[in-house]
């Protein structure tokens, strides 16, 4: 997918049938009042992440909580984006994390601190001052990524990574974090099917387990912001398992 655009077309296969189901009794918040929101989509290898931002995206452009012809949407604006790489800067160090050009082993804790990097120049330079003006973002990975991988996976110290994660995001957590729950090793053959393997894809399937127990464990401590979907149906049974959880978080939101 086309990576920090806003989209401004409304395709023309949407999923219609939840969207019937959203409330129309809505406060007449402007988004100058409003702030805006950071939903962020994680999961192991190919769960299916950017697929279902962008048919979530789609789906929400045609809604009245974005839709520019509607009064008063909720939100400025939607905005998909993603880490490592959502800024210019970023994309630099995406490119160094997971096709770096030398054979130098990277350190764990090199591997770390990029990831961090990414992510504060990502915050300040971009989700922050676009919930600022009211935007909603879909964000592809965050700070759970780092501690499934740079955590559990490469079982780094968790108190120096939530250490790095508070300084690079200033204390920004996302609003709704819909994990996308799918068995590892059937994660791994989709995203494999798409051809050459990254650098992290390439870690063992022991490397792996440890990220998806990261993000059983995160999703068992933080029940309020993590929500479970069951990554492992078909793309549009995934995509109304999102809706579903969706509709309501709007709904509290836009009451709030
Ligand atoms: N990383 C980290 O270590 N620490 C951090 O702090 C952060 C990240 C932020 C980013 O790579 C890497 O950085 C990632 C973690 C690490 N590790 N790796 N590798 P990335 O962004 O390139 O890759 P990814 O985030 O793992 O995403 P992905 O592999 O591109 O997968 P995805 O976006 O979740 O899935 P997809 O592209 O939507 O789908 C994959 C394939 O499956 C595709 O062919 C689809 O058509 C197919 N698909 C999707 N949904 C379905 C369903 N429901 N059924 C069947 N087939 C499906």
């Amino acid at each position: 997918m086309s990576r920090n655009t806003q989209f401004e077309t409304v395709p023309e296969d949407l999923p219609k049938d939840l969207s019937e189901d959203l409330p129309r009794d809505l406060p007449r918040n402007s988004f100058e009042k409003q702030p805006g929101r950071l939903v962020v989509f994680e999961g192991v290898e190919g769960s299916g992440k950017t697929t279902q931002i962008k048919a979530v995206h789609t789906w929400l452009m045609e809604t009245h909580w974005l839709n520019n012809r509607q009064e008063s949407p909720l939100f400025s604006q939607c905005v998909a984006t993603r880490e490592p790489g959502g800024t210019g800067l970023g994309q630099q160090l995406r490119q160094l994390l997971l096709h770096p050009a030398s054979d130098e082993p990277l350190q764990d804790r090199t591997e770390l601190l990029l990831y961090a990097a990414d992510r504060a120049q990502h915050v300040a330079g971009m989700l922050k001052p676009l919930l600022a003006q009211g935007a909603l973002i879909l964000c592809d990975r965050y700070t759970d990524s780092t501690i499934a991988y740079q955590g559990y996976g490469r079982q780094l110290d968790r108190p120096l990574i939530d250490q790095l994660n508070q300084i690079a995001t200033g204390g920004l957590q996302s609003d709704l974090t819909l994990w996308l729950d799918l068995d590892v090793e059937l994660g791994l053959a989709r995203a494999q099917r798409r051809g050459s393997r990254d650098r992290i894809e390439q870690a063992t399937i022991e490397f792996h387990h440890r990220v998806q127990q990261g993000f059983t464990d995160l999703a068992k401590t933080f029940p309020a912001r993590i929500v479970r979907i069951d990554a492992s149906q078909p793309s549009e049974q995934v995509t109304q398992q999102i809706q579903t959880v969706l509709i309501d978080r709007l709904g509290k939101w836009a009451k709030e």
